[in-house]
């Protein structure tokens, strides 16, 4: 671990060492390790605790966190936030069809969704980052890279580089909380930030973990919910990262909705949103991003522009035979199917323990 670290921890062997944000970054405790490494399979690099937080991240995270803290934000930029599986990739084509393709004829949004809305801090799921492996993680990916920035070495941050690079208005996505983004992010740009029950959370993100070769979860469902109200899931507790929105929800440049909302009346959901993006979409326009971002849409239409997980290296061909893809179900409420009445109560004492407080009021689905 020691070596490993080393090699991310810039040479500084074990020592823990402070990001620009002010966490600390630690390696995991022994214990951790090895329990991580009989359940997960997709982190050869190992993971680091960051405190204060308790966020959980990649090795590879120490290569970036810095650069993205001191991420050079627009006024024109939207940054779309949620923890995983909060519904990121819904909102992220809500938000970018509102303001570049209100009239659906844009040819551009037949281009893949990071190439239109990059994942900030993407890099840091790479297992072997290298000038060979990138360009052909995914083509439309690489020639973007190529456009966007010509004569840039992918190794210092292919997404990242590609997230600053891209023409003006940016919609940029990301799973970060506000403590490890820019401080001045709410001051110069819009953040609208997607929420979702946990209980459904937690089974849309077992599911992504299981398919997922960055991720590649090999151990049980009711130890995925332990990890869970533990805060042992990569990019760690959801209720801080919730918490940490919450508290901003009053700001005026922060936007708040919940999946469960957006599933129950998206037209509605559109018009708040109309309003804060300062879009000026016409309730027609509205109406048919409605449609055309719905579930079936969207599935669709991804895999048609190369969010395809029968291409795509990352994904496990034979789970997703088994149990779905990346467009799951996009339902509220399926979480009854999974969670048994003692899983159910671990995630309630979860909730009553973290986010009654803080006045959520999660909405669990028909
Ligand atoms: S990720 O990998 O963390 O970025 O995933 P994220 O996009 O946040 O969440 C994935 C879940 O959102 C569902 N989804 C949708 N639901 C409804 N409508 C639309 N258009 C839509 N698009 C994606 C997706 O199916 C995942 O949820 P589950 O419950 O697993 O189906």
């Amino acid at each position: 671990m020691g070596i490993v670290l080393g090699h991310f921890f810039r040479g500084v062997g074990e020592e823990p060492f402070e990001l620009e944000s002010g966490h600390v970054l630690e390696p995991l405790s022994k214990e951790e390790k090895a329990k991580q490494d009989r359940d997960w399979k997709g982190y050869p690099h190992g993971l680091v605790r960051l405190t204060p937080g308790r966020w959980l991240f990649p090795a590879n995270f120490a290569r970036f966190a810095d650069r993205i803290y001191n991420f050079q934000i627009k006024s024109s930029d939207v940054f779309v936030m949620t923890y995983p599986k909060c519904g990121t990739t819904w909102t992220q084509e809500i938000v970018w069809t509102m303001r570049n393709n209100p009239n659906l004829d844009n040819p551009e949004a037949h281009k893949f969704i990071f190439v239109r809305s990059p994942f900030l801090e993407m890099d840091m799921l790479f297992h072997k980052p290298s000038l060979k492996t990138l360009p052909s993680w995914n083509d439309p990916l690489a020639r973007a890279f190529i456009q966007f920035c010509p004569f840039k070495n992918p190794l210092n941050g292919f997404m990242l580089q590609m997230s600053q690079a891209i023409p003006e208005p940016r919609t940029i996505k990301t799973h970060l909380p506000f403590s490890l983004l820019p401080p001045t992010l709410l001051d110069v740009s819009k953040v609208v930030y997607m929420a979702r029950n946990p209980k459904d959370v937690i089974v849309s993100y077992h599911h992504h973990c299981r398919i997922n070769t960055m991720h590649d979860y090999v151990g049980s469902f009711e130890d995925f919910v332990q990890y869970f109200v533990d805060d042992d899931l990569m990019y760690g507790p959801y209720w801080l990262h919730l918490k940490e929105a919450w508290e901003r929800k009053d700001h005026p440049n922060l936007h708040l909705m919940f999946f469960e909302d957006m599933k129950s009346d998206p037209l509605r959901e559109l018009r708040k949103l109309n309003a804060f993006l300062e879009t000026n979409l016409t309730e027609a326009q509205m109406e048919n991003i409605a449609k055309y971002t719905s579930f079936d849409e969207m599935k669709v239409r991804m895999k048609a522009s190369g969010f395809n997980e029968d291409i795509l290296p990352a994904f496990k061909k034979d789970v997703i035979a088994a149990d779905g893809g990346f467009f799951r179900k996009g339902e509220s409420g399926d979480w009854k199917e999974r969670l048994t009445p003692e899983l159910d109560e671990k995630v309630d004492h979860w909730i009553k323990e973290y986010t009654t407080g803080l006045g959520v009021d999660f909405k669990f689905g028909a």
